[in-house]
């Protein structure tokens, strides 16, 4: 059977669990908290979650596993059928991932877990920040399907990360996404509708009690 290794706290963690329940895959959840040690660690030597194993191996990183899921098992579909739409799919979970989520992230240590983030680093993450959620203003719709196609990868990429980079941007950089993306609050409520994402968010908080213990939080 499928491992799942990571935490129900992590938003890519997140995004690899809620492809694995759309693709109804049988799988186990095995936590592995960060910072990753030992047997762990080489399993992800990048020392991050998600990683996942299969029977002939492990391999990380969220966007590789929900294309492996992807090839698995094509039925319930993740993606669009041809190559064009397949890549404007990928586009928007790109743009997400490296112009929203990553330069948020940068500011994560002082949104939430009472750190310090230099001005400079500060800046930078803001001016990426709104770049990319322009980008993906242009990029996607909110009224249905973010590719206008259907409910696939651009999709669970969006309703995992968009919430936690959003708060951050608010909190540290005074930047609000939602703000250059109208719609997104209305496709987010929808969003959550989902078997699968109403389950990752519901065991998501369930698991921030013990994140937060293991914070000093
Ligand atoms: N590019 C990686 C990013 C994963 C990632 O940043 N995971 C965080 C948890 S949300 C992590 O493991 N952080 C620990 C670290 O970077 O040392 C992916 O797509 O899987």
């Amino acid at each position: 059977m499928l491992k799942l290794y990571g935490f129900a706290v992590s938003n890519y963690y997140n995004v690899a669990k809620t492809a694995l329940l759309e693709k109804g895959l049988e799988f186990e959840e095995v936590t592995a908290w960060t910072p990753l040690e030992g047997d762990m660690l080489r399993k992800s030597p990048m020392g991050k979650v998600p990683f996942l194993e299969a029977t002939e191996g492990v391999f990380t990183e969220a966007q590789v596993i929900l294309d492996y899921l992807e090839e698995l098992a094509p039925e319930p579909a993740l993606l669009p059928a041809d190559p064009f739409h397949r890549a404007k799919a990928r586009e928007i979970s790109r743009v997400i991932e490296l112009y929203m989520e990553l330069p948020a992230r940068r500011v994560y240590p002082e949104a939430f877990f009472g750190a310090t983030v230099s001005d400079e680093t500060k800046k930078e993450a803001a001016t990426v920040l709104r770049r990319g959620a322009d980008a993906l203003a242009t990029l996607a719709r909110f009224d249905g399907p973010l590719d206008g196609q259907a409910f696939g990868q651009a999709d669970i990429t969006a309703i995992i990360h968009l919430p936690l980079l959003r708060d951050a941007g608010r909190k540290i950089l005074d930047v609000d996404v939602y703000e250059q993306l109208p719609g997104v609050k209305e496709y987010l409520g929808e969003a959550r509708k989902r078997d699968s994402v109403a389950r990752v968010m519901a065991d998501q908080k369930e698991a921030m009690a013990a994140f937060l213990k293991r914070k000093g939080g």
